[in-house]
């Protein structure tokens, strides 16, 4: 190996926060690199199992000239700081849910209002067509964001969960202090139900639940189950009042320092993710789902949604008009 190629791969490689340089044959590529990735979620969970199996492709693919560390459990911040740190090129790869990116990019927004998705599968078909690949483009495009958007992953929907009664109807919600992801949509869409949101780090919500800081949260089925939230929330409504995909994005800083060939083996593993994930998702939901009924979580199924899809058209009338042309598109999607 020539020593220019040892000088510039060391540079790109300290530029990515590459642990050093292996053996490599000048065909290769001039860099080894180490992509630190962040989920706030554990090993094992699906999104994090994801990127690691991509990881492992990445690696054969690239005989170990690429690889992805993974940085789980919110070790190296919540959502907020994982954006923040892939778009100064500290972190490489974030796993994040739309609806901590929609304060970044007001496009996705629309994937975050009330009852915009039927149900799952419906998401699934609005995210595999033309308005997903749509909004993947324009994250990338958009000079502010700092990402490439490499795909979407499944996130299930989200229900109200609490620590004091069941909740079947609006009525029960009433005063009730609930943990929102911060973002003002959903604050203003837990107000609009009756309860008082508020918005709060995805790490502090076990504590705020246990000191009766607040009185609950809303998630799906295995960010309940894998965060413990069952041991002090007792009751779980199927309220389903939000579908928010999750988004697997680069590091725009970062993705400018690899050949055109690697970002193509990024972009087809990160497809491949999306998909894999999906997988994985149906999977973590019936277990987390039995994990809940072992446990004596009361879960509230027969919830009659037509009220709450009701209540929140207030959210609809501030945010709504802007997403109009978006949302009947999405709404023509089956
Ligand atoms: C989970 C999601 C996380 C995070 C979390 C939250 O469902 O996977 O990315 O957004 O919810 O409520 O903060």
């Amino acid at each position: 190996m020539k020593r220019r190629d040892v000088v510039k791969g060391g540079l790109a490689a300290l530029a990515v926060g590459a642990t050093g340089l292996g053996r490599l044959t000048p065909a290769q590529a001039q860099t080894k690199m180490v992509l630190k990735a962040s989920d706030v979620h554990p090993l094992g969970y699906p999104t994090v199992e994801s990127v690691v199996r991509m990881g492992k492709k990445l690696d054969a693919a690239t005989s170990g000239r690429l690889t992805i560390q993974m940085y789980p459990s919110m070790q190296l911040g919540g959502e907020k700081e994982a954006i923040e740190q892939a778009q100064v090129g500290a972190l490489q790869i974030a796993r994040i849910s739309v609806g901590a990116v929609g304060p970044v990019v007001d496009d996705v927004n629309v994937f975050n209002m009330p009852f915009v998705f039927r149900d799952s599968k419906h998401m699934e078909a609005v995210l595999d067509g033309e308005i997903g690949t749509e909004l993947l483009n324009k994250i990338t495009a958009n000079e502010k964001t700092g990402l490439v958007a490499l795909g979407w992953m499944n996130a299930g929907s989200r229900n109200i969960y609490n620590s004091k009664r069941p909740i079947k109807t609006l009525a029960d919600l009433k005063g009730l202090k609930i943990r929102m992801i911060g973002n003002p949509l959903f604050i203003d869409t837990m107000n609009a139900l009756g309860g008082n949101g508020v918005a709060m780090g995805f790490d502090q919500v076990f504590s705020a639940m246990q000191t009766g800081v607040v009185d609950g949260a809303e998630n799906n089925l295995p960010s309940f189950v894998a965060q413990n939230h069952f041991q002090v929330a007792k009751y779980f409504s199927m309220t389903e009042h939000l579908i928010i995909p999750e988004l697997l994005v680069f590091s725009k800083a970062s993705w400018a320092k690899l050949t055109p060939d690697d970002q193509a083996l990024l972009k087809k593993f990160g497809r491949e993710a999306q998909l894999e994930q999906r997988v994985l998702w149906y999977e973590a939901e019936k277990t987390a789902l039995d994990k809940m009924k072992e446990v004596g979580t009361d879960i509230v199924t027969s919830i009659d949604k037509q009220p709450f899809r009701d209540a929140v058209k207030p959210v609809w009338d501030k945010y709504g008009a802007k997403y109009a042309e978006m949302t009947k598109r999405i709404a023509a999607v089956s």
